[in-house]
C-alpha cells in the first residue's frame, strides 16, 4: 500500500495558491468601501487654459491614491479626492509644482458624495 508523499513541486504550488488568495483577499478589502476618503482644494496658479486644466488632472490622477481630479484655470482651483492613506496634499502640491504651477491647499474635508469621473474627454497634450 502506498502512502500519498507530496511531491516538493505540490507543496510549492499548494503554498502559492494560498499566497495568491491571501494577496486578492487583502487587495479586496484594501478596496473595499470604507477606505477613508478625503477632498482636498488646492489654489493653484499658472493655469491659463483647459490644456493646463488637462495636464494638471493627468497628472495628479497619476499618484497612488488619487481617485479623482477637478481643475479650473478660472477658478485657479483643483479640486483631488484621494485616500489619505496613500497620498498628502504635500505629494500633490509637489506633483503640480513639477508642471510649472504654483500649487496651495486650502482646505481638506472628508468626501461625502462619490467621485465624478474625469478626465475622460480631456484632451492630452502638453500646454502653455
Ligand atoms: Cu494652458
Amino acid at each position: 500500500m502506498k502512502t500519498f508523499v507530496p511531491s516538493s513541486r505540490f507543496v510549492v504550488a499548494a503554498a502559492v495558491a494560498v499566497l495568491v488568495a491571501a494577496a486578492f483577499a487583502v487587495q479586496a478589502a484594501e478596496q473595499g468601501p470604507t477606505a477613508p476618503s478625503v477632498i482636498s482644494v488646492f489654489k493653484v496658479e499658472g493655469m491659463t487654459c483647459g490644456g493646463c486644466e488637462a495636464s494638471v488632472k493627468i497628472t495628479v490622477k497619476r499618484l497612488d491614491g488619487v481617485q479623482a481630479v477637478e481643475a479650473s484655470h478660472a477658478e485657479k482651483r483643483a479640486t483631488v479626492t484621494y485616500d489619505a492613506d496613500k497620498v498628502t496634499p504635500q505629494a500633490i502640491v509637489e506633483a503640480i509644482a513639477k508642471l510649472g504651477y504654483t500649487a496651495e491647499l486650502v482646505e481638506t474635508k472628508s468626501a461625502t458624495a462619490e467621485p465624478e469621473a474625469t478626465g475622460l474627454l480631456a484632451t492630452l497634450r502638453a500646454c502653455c
